[in-house]
């Protein structure tokens, strides 16, 4: 079938809205480590609504492990479709602020060259919570990592974000270039903060001089927002009969989108703004609201709604008891630990969260959200689970997720059947719990886990207990029956 391309996109339906600037025109002044689905129907999106204002931030998008991204989007020039989908109806519309795509293991030179050039003014990542390599519980550049080993032991060789970042400042520091603004786009606190404190100790590790370079850089913090399911065989057929050619990487994704950014850019920034981007001094008030309500909910959906069965999170808010549930942790136990945010309304930002959560035309699998859980659970519910005990205030919902996540991360099901566990610690997990079925042990194995639930959770008492009590009842119950007990809506 042809395929999606300059020169086809000219011929697409009329009702198919197309890049309203001249791609030729398009010069690269991002690039953007780990181009994902999420970055396609994220910051992609945002960059493409305001290139035919400045068309020097066109994107070159890096895949830091599979060529997968490039071989789809090469062969079009970049372009791919959006579909834009809720229980309401959907629109499709063309992409084209991705103007290059590298793939760093095959020539980590061009990456790096590409990151040195003085017209690239603003590196972004999305490369996941464990593309940091730190330490989850402490947010601290984990000095023993096989890939910060690797990139300190061959600097102009690297494999790791971090290692591409620090030997491209370099390159920059010693051509006398400015260091480029770093903004990292992943769902962690602080976000900027951690990439700050993991690219200034990397540099530290390699060379003062070049530490105190990197200790320059500007690295602003953001909150992002846009669910984005991985894209199935199924969209990619509904959505090359509606454009009559073939796109080898469409991105779905629902209406809402959101970007809180910290305003600080000393070599410029396309003007997100014109496109809904909110500019603020001070980012992270916004990013604990999102991981703490948004996130924190999703990982409970991901691992209860696994193990009774759901598929999607749309399947899993409809399991009697869940609504209710996430309602009521919300409401309850999240809300009361939330920073203030003058004027914003939270109520209203709950129930927007429980209409997207049930967005019927979605599939967000659960399996998707679940994994990496060690690395997400201690932004997601455990630093909200910590403000509850010093509050000296309940968590008995919170604690659910937490303790699914432990039975999901053994790796068998309600069935006796395995479980495909994506996550750093898989193994030692599988090893450490191997042939134990006392929950008590369980937990405790679990517990021991410093990277997660650094020394002070691991050792509360109260916590302990209530964790090997939710986890009895779901080994001799199950998570549907667990969830049952939570239909009555709290007063
Ligand atoms: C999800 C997020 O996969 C996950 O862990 O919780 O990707 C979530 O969909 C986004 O953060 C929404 O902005």
């Amino acid at each position: 079938m042809t395929r999606l391309s300059n020169d086809t996109l000219p011929h697409l339906p009329k009702t198919i809205a197309t890049p309203d600037y001249d791609r030729t025109k398009v010069t690269v002044g991002i690039v953007h480590l780990g181009i994902g689905a999420f970055h396609r129907a994220h910051q992609a999106v945002f960059t493409d609504e305001v290139l035919a204002r400045d068309p020097s931030w066109g994107i070159c998008g890096v895949s830091l492990r599979s060529a997968d991204t490039r071989d789809a989007l090469e062969p079009q020039d970049g372009l791919y479709t959006l579909k834009v989908q809720d229980g309401g109806g959907e629109t499709l519309r063309i992409i084209g602020s991705v103007v290059e795509t590298l793939v760093a293991p095959e020539d980590p030179q061009a990456v790096l060259a590409r990151m040195a050039d003085p017209a690239t003014r603003i590196v972004s990542l999305t490369v996941t919570e464990k593309g940091y390599c730190h330490n989850p519980a402490t947010g601290m550049l984990d000095d023993n990592h096989p890939d910060v080993l690797h990139d300190l032991q061959n600097p102009g060789d690297p494999r790791s974000a971090i290692g591409f970042i620090v030997e491209a400042l370099a390159r920059r520091q010693e051509a006398g270039v400015a260091a480029f603004t770093l903004l990292s786009c992943d769902n962690l606190p602080s976000n900027g903060h951690v990439l700050k404190r993991v690219v200034s100790r990397f540099a530290e590790l390699r060379d003062p001089q070049l530490a105190a370079f990197v200790a320059g850089v500007a690295c602003p913090s953001t909150m992002i927002d846009r669910i984005v399911p991985a894209t199935t065989d199924a969209d990619r057929n509904v959505i090359a009969g509606a454009l009559g050619v073939g796109d080898a990487w469409p991105v779905v994704t629902e209406p809402f989108r959101q970007w809180v950014i910290e305003d600080h850019f000393p070599l410029g920034r396309p003007a997100w703004e014109a496109a809904g981007a909110v500019f603020v001094p001070e980012v992270s008030v916004f990013e604990t609201m999102k991981l703490r309500l948004l996130n924190g909910s999703h990982s409970t959906l991901a691992y209860l709604g696994y193990l009774a069965g759901a598929e999607t999170v749309a399947e899993a808010m409809a399991l009697p008891g869940m609504q209710p549930l996430i309602e009521g942790l919300m409401r309850e136990e999240v809300s009361p630990t939330l920073p203030q945010l003058t004027g914003f309304d939270l109520v209203a930002y709950r129930l927007a969260l429980i209409a997207r959560f049930k967005n019927p035309a979605l599939r967000h699998r659960t399996w998707q959200i679940a994994m990496d859980g060690s690395q997400k659970l201690p932004q997601r519910l455990l630093g909200t689970i910590r403000d509850r005990i010093r509050a000296g205030a309940s968590y008995d919902r919170l604690v659910l997720g937490v303790a699914a996540w432990m039975y999901y991360a053994r790796g068998l099901d309600e069935a006796g059947q395995a479980i495909d566990v994506r996550d750093p610690l898989a193994r030692r997990i599988a090893a450490m719990t191997q042939g134990l079925d006392d929950p008590g042990e369980i937990v405790a194995a679990f517990l021991g886990l410093e990277d997660v639930f650094a020394d002070d959770l691991g050792r509360d008492a109260g916590f302990r207990g209530a964790l090997i009590g939710v986890l009895s009842r779901l080994l001799a119950t199950g998570s549907a029956a667990e969830l049952a007990g939570w239909q009555t809506p709290s007063p």
